[in-house]
């Protein structure tokens, strides 16, 4: 189920200005990671891209990227099953109402197909791109409403795992050295403690947390609450199976005022978090609007632990300018309190799809970009180069 858009007073998502669409482009990008990045499902030297255009009739554009992977190892969903289902079933719903297409509109419409929030998000977000732009304000204000935003929003570097401590050590170093202050380690069982003492050890005064993307178990609990102890770990994010919310809440007991749990993968709904809420399975959550099915939902995500006094932050998923700049937006929101996992271009690629490309800047910050929408814009020839397939879909037939 796709849950309905914040109704809370004063605050962002509740009423866009209706657009009037003519046509949906999306591109298929094959893009080179300047370095491997392994999590505990795996490896990847490059990503997938994919990024929706749409084109309303008086030629304003609004973008956004998909965050599934090539493979469903992260979530179920995958380049194939987006590309499949936004072509037979969203872009469809998008068409009933070309004429006044809103984001709510068409969350309510695409409500009745279950489940896909990454294929949803992709329509969803590019929807509020070409609202704000429309409107000519930054993205950030039409999610926050009247509420106060930052104008910069404080990062940290999420680091795949390594093929040893030394090497780990090396990286940190290229990080720490550009700018970036709380540092994010992936990990697994067997590819954890020494890891991560190490990096303890070479950066005592660096927030430190750890992302297991699901790779532990329950025999495991003494192990991450020694793990958190020793190392002076600040989070740690979904170390247990996404359903596993009571064996999250076990260890949020075991580290007591230590480290804080994260959930990621877990939290796809506003449902899902009051459940996870009532549990006490978390301290913190990570909210990435590409996973859970976009901006609308993210903002209620936000809205529920604000007034749970539970702190969020902003996750990514390797993405390019397009989708970091709707997550800065995003992460401007006052309950984003905690370093988002977004870092500059140049952490990720030799050369960005956008301009002006992100930059770290002092504090280990990004600025959000100002201008009407993101705020930054794809370049064509450089979408040209990277790209292996195009398809586009006409969506109203009178203009
Ligand atoms: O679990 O947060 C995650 C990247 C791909 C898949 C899952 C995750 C990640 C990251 C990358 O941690 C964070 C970033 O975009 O810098
Ligand atoms: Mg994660």
């Amino acid at each position: 189920m796709v849950p309905r858009p914040s109704s809370r007073k004063g605050g962002g998502t509740g009423a866009t200005p209706p657009v009037h669409l003519r046509r949906a482009v999306l591109e298929e990008l094959e893009m080179p990671l300047v370095r491997p990045f392994t999590t505990s499902f795996g490896t990847e030297k490059a990503r997938r891209v994919l990024l929706l255009s749409l084109e309303e009739a008086h030629g304003e554009v609004g973008w956004a990227e998909c965050v599934a992977g090539r493979d469903p190892l992260y979530s179920y969903e995958s380049v194939a099953t987006v590309r499949e289902v936004l072509f037979r079933y969203l872009l469809p719903v998008l068409e009933r109402s070309a004429e006044r297409a809103t984001p709510q509109r068409f969350l309510e419409g695409a409500s009745e197909i279950r489940g896909h929030p990454m294929a949803k998000a992709l329509v969803e977000m590019a929807l509020f791109d070409l609202a704000a732009r429309r409107e000519g304000v930054p993205l950030q204000r039409l999610l926050a409403g009247k509420r106060p935003v930052r104008e910069r929003v404080e990062v940290g570097v999420s680091v795949g795992m390594a093929s040893s401590p030394a090497e780990l050590l090396r990286q940190l170093e290229g990080y720490s050295g550009a700018g970036y202050r709380r540092l994010k380690l992936k990990v697994e069982p067997g590819r954890d403690r020494a890891f991560v003492l190490a990096a303890r050890r070479a950066f005592p005064e660096s927030p430190l947390w750890i992302d297991a993307n699901q790779a532990y178990g329950a025999q495991d609990v003494p192990r991450l609450v020694g793990l958190c102890r020793d190392s002076n770990v600040q989070v740690v994010e979904q170390p247990f199976p996404e359903d596993a919310l009571l064996l999250h809440a076990r260890l949020a007991r075991a580290l007591g005022r230590g480290a804080k749990v994260c959930l990621d993968e877990s939290v796809g709904s506003v449902e899902r978090l009051d459940l996870a809420l009532k549990e006490r399975a978390f301290g913190c959550l990570n909210i990435k609007p590409g996973r859970v099915g976009g901006l609308s939902t993210s903002v209620a995500l936000h809205d529920r632990c604000e007034r749970a006094a539970i702190p969020v932050w902003c996750g990514g998923m390797l993405e390019t300018g397009v989708g970091r700049a709707h997550n800065v937006h995003l992460a401007s929101l006052p309950n984003f309190r905690l370093p988002a996992d977004l870092s500059a271009s140049d952490r990720y690629w030799t050369e960005d799809l956008v301009d002006p490309p992100f930059r770290l800047g002092p504090g280990s910050t990004l600025v959000v970009p100002r201008g009407s929408g993101t705020g930054v814009e794809p370049v064509e020839a450089r979408i040209r180069k990277r790209r292996v397939a195009r398809r586009a879909r006409r969506l109203h037939q009178r203009i």
